[in-house]
C-alpha cells in the first residue's frame, strides 16, 4: 500500500485527494497494459484515459478556458507512473503536445484540445533537432515567410509520439533576430505535405519515437502559436509548466520501487532473519524514503505555486526536475540491489523501472541543464 500522507500537506484540495483516489483505483482496474506493440498500446491508453475523463486534466477546456492546474496534472503522471510507465507517458505527452495551445492558442487551435482532451487525437512537441537539445536557441530549421503561409524545412528528432501523433506543435526559426529572440512555433497537422516520418527511434524503455524531417512544409500563418519571434517563450513557457510533471512521474516510479522494496525485504529470509532486520537494509530503506520525500515536497511546492498565480516557476521547476529525477534514480538502484537477481531479471517491475526511469534526467532538459537554469535565476536574484 503506498504511502499517500503526502495528500494531506497543504499544497493540496479536497478536489486533489479525490483525483489522486480515484485515479488510483482506475489503475488498480486498467494498469499495467501489454507493451509488446507500443504504437497500439500507446493509441490505446489515449482513447481509454480519453473517454474515462483522465485527459480532461491534460490542457484546458476550450469552452471555459481557464489554467492548467499543475497540481492536478502532477498527481496523475505520479499515480499512473507507479502503475505503468507507458501510460504515464500517454498521458503526459498529451499535455506536452498541447502546452503550446493551452498557454498561446488562438481560438481556432484551441478546438484541437477538444479531441485531445477526449482521446480522439494525439499530440506531439517537436523542439529537438540533431544539432540542438539543451541549446533550444542553436535550432536550424527554418520556418520563411511566403505571403500568407510559412514554408518549414529541417529536422526534429527525439520526437516523443512521433510517428503516431495527428499533429505536431513545432519550433522553427523565422529569424526576427539572432538566437533565442527569432524562433516561432506552429500547428502543423501530421498529413501536412513534405512531413515525413524518417526514422523511428528504439530506446531502452521502448515508447513512440522518431526523427521527422520537413521538406517544404507549407503551412498559413493561422498555424502561428503565439507571436512570431516569441518561439523560445513559448518552449520555456510549456516547459515551465511541464517540468515538474517531469518530476512528478519520477516521483511515481520512485514511490513504486520504495513499495516493492518493502515487501522485498519483509519476506525475504538472510542470514536467518527478514532482511529488513538487517541495519544495512534499513540504511537504504532511510535514505530511500527521505529521497521520495524530499521530492515530493519539491514537487508539489513547484505545482502549487504556479497554481497560486506566480508568473514563472523557472527556479522551483527545475529543482524539481532535477532533484526528483536523480534520486529516483539513486532510489530504483538501491531497489535493484536489494532484490538482487529477480532485480536484473527482464520483466520484473524493478528491472523495468531501472530502464524507465533513465530518460528522465534527459528530456525536457538534461539534469545539467536545469543546474544552469537554477543557477541562472539565483545569480540574477530570481
Ligand atoms: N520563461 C519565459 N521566458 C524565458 C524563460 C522562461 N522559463 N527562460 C528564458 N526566457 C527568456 C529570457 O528571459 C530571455 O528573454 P529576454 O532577453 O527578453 O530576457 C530569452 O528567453 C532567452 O533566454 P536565455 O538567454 O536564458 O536563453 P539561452 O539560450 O541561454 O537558454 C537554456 C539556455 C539552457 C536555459 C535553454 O536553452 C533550455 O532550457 N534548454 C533546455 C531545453 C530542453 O528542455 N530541451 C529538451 C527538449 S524538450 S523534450
Amino acid at each position: 500500500m503506498p504511502d499517500t500522507s503526502f495528500l494531506h500537506w497543504p499544497f493540496f484540495e479536497d478536489r486533489h485527494r479525490e483525483l489522486a483516489a480515484a485515479l488510483d483505483n482506475w489503475c488498480e482496474a486498467n494498469l499495467p497494459v501489454d507493451h509488446s506493440d507500443v504504437d497500439a498500446a500507446c493509441k490505446a491508453l489515449v482513447a481509454k484515459l480519453g473517454q474515462d475523463g483522465w485527459l480532461k486534466h491534460s490542457a484546458i477546456d476550450p469552452d471555459q478556458p481557464a489554467v492548467l492546474d499543475v497540481r492536478s496534472l502532477c498527481l496523475i503522471r505520479e499515480t499512473l507512473a507507479r502503475h505503468d510507465g507507458l501510460a504515464d507517458f500517454a498521458f503526459a505527452m498529451q499535455g506536452l503536445g498541447t502546452g503550446a495551445i493551452s498557454l498561446f492558442g488562438t481560438t481556432e487551435q484551441l478546438g484541437w484540445l477538444r479531441k485531445t482532451r477526449a482521446g480522439q487525437a494525439l499530440s506531439a512537441f517537436a523542439l529537438s533537432e540533431p544539432k540542438s537539445g539543451s541549446d533550444v536557441a542553436a535550432m536550424d530549421m527554418t520556418a520563411a515567410r511566403d505571403g500568407n503561409h510559412f514554408v518549414l524545412n529541417g529536422e526534429k528528432t527525439w520526437i516523443s509520439n512521433g510517428g503516431i501523433a495527428d499533429f505536431y506543435c513545432v519550433f522553427a526559426r523565422t529569424g526576427e533576430a539572432p538566437g533565442a529572440k527569432g524562433l516561432s512555433c506552429f500547428l502543423v497537422p501530421a498529413d501536412a505535405d513534405g512531413l515525413n516520418i524518417a526514422e523511428r527511434l528504439e530506446v531502452i524503455a521502448p515508447h513512440p519515437l522518431a526523427r521527422l524531417e520537413f521538406d517544404n512544409v507549407r503551412v498559413s500563418a493561422d498555424a502561428l502559436i503565439g507571436e512570431p519571434g516569441q518561439g523560445f517563450k513559448v518552449a520555456m513557457s510549456v516547459l515551465d509548466v511541464f517540468r515538474s510533471t517531469v518530476g512528478a512521474a519520477a516521483l511515481g516510479f520512485a514511490r513504486r520501487a520504495l513499495d516493492e522494496t518493502l515487501v522485498r525485504v519483509r519476506e525475504r529470509e538472510l542470514f536467518g532473519a527478514p532482511m529488513a532486520e538487517l541495519q544495512m537494509v534499513q540504511g537504504h530503506v532511510a535514505e530511500m524514503a527521505l529521497d521520495v520525500d524530499a521530492s515530493a515536497l519539491l514537487v508539489y511546492r513547484a505545482a502549487w505555486t504556479k497554481d497560486t498565480g506566480a508568473a514563472r516557476v523557472t527556479r522551483e521547476a527545475a529543482m524539481a526536475k532535477l532533484h526528483a529525477t536523480d534520486k529516483a534514480q539513486d532510489v530504483i538502484d538501491r531497489a535493484v540491489q536489494l532484490h538482487g537477481g529477480d532485480g536484473v531479471r527482464s520483466g520484473h517491475i524493478v528491472e523495468s523501472l531501472y530502464r524507465e526511469i533513465r530518460a528522465l534526467r534527459i528530456y525536457e532538459g538534461a539534469s545539467d541543464v536545469q543546474k544552469v537554469v537554477i543557477a541562472r535565476q539565483m545569480l540574477a536574484g530570481g
